[in-house]
């Protein structure tokens, strides 16, 4: 792999894009992946020159059983700012060194993240479902590239329809999720799982499903059923 953002360090990201933009100086690098590495440089310009328009809203959730879900969850931060983002973003745990069944969610500022709010009320999902090996490889490159997908708007028109992320960090498989605000609103939510799955570079083999919040709380088996595919 000629891309450092494959491999999961310790390192702070940032450092991590510092050596992907070396790594893309070097030419052979940028010759055989010219595509992974111009989209992390993109990334990063993008977000130094954008000032983020949106207050987005941290939040963790940590599982005790003795409470309730919704006192489980905790509001970490807001930020506005992209300094701000990576300085929270650099202090925070990776997402693979949490204990299962903790989760990160990135809102909206508003927008809490649980199916209640009026929101996510008649929303829905793009899941990303991971295998127990995906948690070294993946997760924590898919959950940052989830992260630069929301507050850099990459949606388009249709980042509005966008509500928040959710990563959730299962010893059963961890997920990510894209939660957009109407699960009838196709256009919207076509765009935004093409754009999603070609960000995360899932290749085109592997399908990835929609599906509303209302099936998703009432489902009685492990699998809700897709309203979508990409
Ligand atoms: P989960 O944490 O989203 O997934 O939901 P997990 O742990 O992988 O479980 P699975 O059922 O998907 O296999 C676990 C449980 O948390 C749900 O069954 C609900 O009881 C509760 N829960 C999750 N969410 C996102 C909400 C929510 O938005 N509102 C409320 N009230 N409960 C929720």
């Amino acid at each position: 792999e000629a891309t450092a953002s494959t491999s999961v360090s310790a390192n702070p990201e940032k450092e991590r894009h510092e050596t992907t933009i070396q790594k893309v100086v070097s030419s052979e690098a940028y010759i055989k992946h010219p595509l992974q590495n111009n989209q992390c440089v993109i990334n990063l310009i993008s977000l130094v020159l954008w000032k983020m328009v949106m207050e987005w809203a941290l939040w963790f959730f940590k599982n005790d059983k003795s409470k309730t879900w919704q006192a489980n969850l905790r509001l970490i931060s807001k930020f506005d700012t992209v300094e701000d983002f990576w300085a929270l973003y650099n202090h925070i745990q990776l997402s693979s060194n949490l204990m299962s069944g903790c989760d990160y969610s990135l809102f909206k500022d508003g927008i809490e993240p649980m199916w209640e709010d009026e929101r996510n009320r008649r929303g829905g999902r793009w899941l990303i479902t991971l295998s127990k090996q995906q948690r070294k490889s993946d997760l924590d490159r898919f959950w940052l590239e989830t992260l630069l997908c929301l507050v850099g708007e990459a949606f388009d028109d249709y980042s509005d329809d966008v509500c928040g992320a959710v990563i959730n960090v299962r010893a059963k498989g961890d997920k990510i999720a894209i939660w957009t605000t109407d699960y009838e609103n196709k256009e919207a939510i076509t765009h935004i799982g093409r754009v999603y799955k070609e960000r995360l570079g899932v290749p085109p083999k592997v399908i990835i499903g929609y599906q509303s919040h209302a099936d998703t709380a009432t489902k009685s088996g492990s699998t809700t059923k897709n309203k979508f595919v990409a």
